[in-house]
């Protein structure tokens, strides 16, 4: 027969080694390992249940309460021991992470598109608004697309000026951006509305207002029953829209071999008494539309072309067409 006296000491034993040794769990495996030992099926608490048949009938339901109450309290310490253990794990992450939002932040410097980007942008803009498609095509071209398409034939005193550079007895870089016009209205029936905008190369010695490489805008309208008319007043809206509407313009004659007639275009802005040249202009002559296999007695066109660079030193006041080159920063950051 086993007696309460004897089981109130193990169960003094049990917890005090119960409280030693849950102090000492530091993680959640341990806490279980140790649950098993004690707790589990074989673990030392279920042993002692295992003895309660030995006990006097009269004592054994008093033993019985002793030893849940051991159950319940050792369940509550490692319960609580395992709480403890997750909020510390817990609370390291957190330090681990924490962002010190007081800090002076990362600065990137943030770059922005070039002057002639934008410009080129702006020109595209507006005739987007007017029903125009931006156009492109190759900056090497052979001398068809470059000069024949356009009337200009071999040895015209006219072909000197866009006489480039030439890659070898074909291909040269081209000179302007008609040649993407050209294979517009080959590959489309009219109407054609497209402006062509792109890198040009020209046989020009660098100075203040040449460069061999600028960029160049071309507009092309081919439709039936266009006038110079329509193409004066496609002009004036461009103008009043990109130089503003105070500024002047005003239209004489010129000579392209592609257009006939052919007009210059000035525009004169306020405070100023200077003429300023911004582009040339004119019908598309009919020989070129012969080219193109469009019937020239049924649809006719205009069409003219500007520089980007030009565009943009009018209307921010820069002098010199290097400066688009120059790369440097404290010209290129102003705009
Ligand atoms: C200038 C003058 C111009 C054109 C370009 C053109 C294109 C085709 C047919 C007819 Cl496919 N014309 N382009 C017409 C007139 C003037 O440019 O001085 N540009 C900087």
């Amino acid at each position: 027969m086993r007696g309460l006296g004897e089981l109130k000491e193990k169960i003094v034993s049990l917890e005090a080694d119960l409280g030693l040794r849950v102090e000492e769990l530091d993680n959640e495996k341990a806490v279980e390992a140790f649950r098993i030992e004690y707790l589990g099926r074989k673990g030392r608490v279920s042993q002692l249940f295992k003895t309660l048949p030995e006990f006097d009938v009269n004592e054994r339901a008093q033993a019985g309460k002793l030893l849940n109450e051991l159950k319940e309290k050792a369940s509550s310490a490692l319960n609580i021991r395992k709480g403890e253990l997750s909020a510390a794990s817990i609370k390291r992450r957190v330090e681990r992470d924490r962002v010190d939002l007081t800090l002076p932040g990362i600065y990137h410097r943030v770059g922005h598109l070039h002057l002639l980007t934008r410009v080129q942008q702006e020109i595209e803009s507006i005739f987007l608004r007017m029903g125009f498609s931006v156009a492109s095509g190759p900056e090497i071209e052979d001398e068809y697309y470059n000069f024949e398409a356009l009337n200009i034939p071999k040895d015209h005193p006219a072909r000197d000026e866009w006489d480039t550079f030439y890659i070898d007895d074909t291909y040269l870089l081209r000179p302007h951006t008609s040649p993407v016009q050209i294979r517009v209205m080959k590959d489309s029936d009219p109407p054609v509305r497209i402006i062509c905008p792109g890198r040009c190369y020209r046989r020009d010695n660098q100075d203040a207002t040449h460069s061999p490489v600028f960029h160049q805008v071309e507009l092309l309208w081919v439709e039936k029953g266009l006038s110079l008319a329509n193409l004066k007043y496609m002009i004036e809206l461009f103008v009043y829209e990109f130089f503003g509407e105070e500024c002047e313009m005003r239209l004489s004659g010129d000579f392209f071999p592609f257009t006939e007639p052919s007009v210059q275009v000035h525009i004169r802005v306020p405070g100023s008494s200077e003429w300023l040249e911004i582009m040339g202009a004119g019908m598309v002559d009919p020989i070129v539309l012969a080219e193109v296999g469009y019937d020239e007695e049924q649809v006719n066109g205009f069409a003219f072309g500007l520089g980007i660079e030009r565009m943009a030193m009018l209307r921010y006041g820069i002098e010199d067409i290097r400066t688009f080159l120059g790369n440097d920063l404290r010209f290129i950051t102003q705009f």
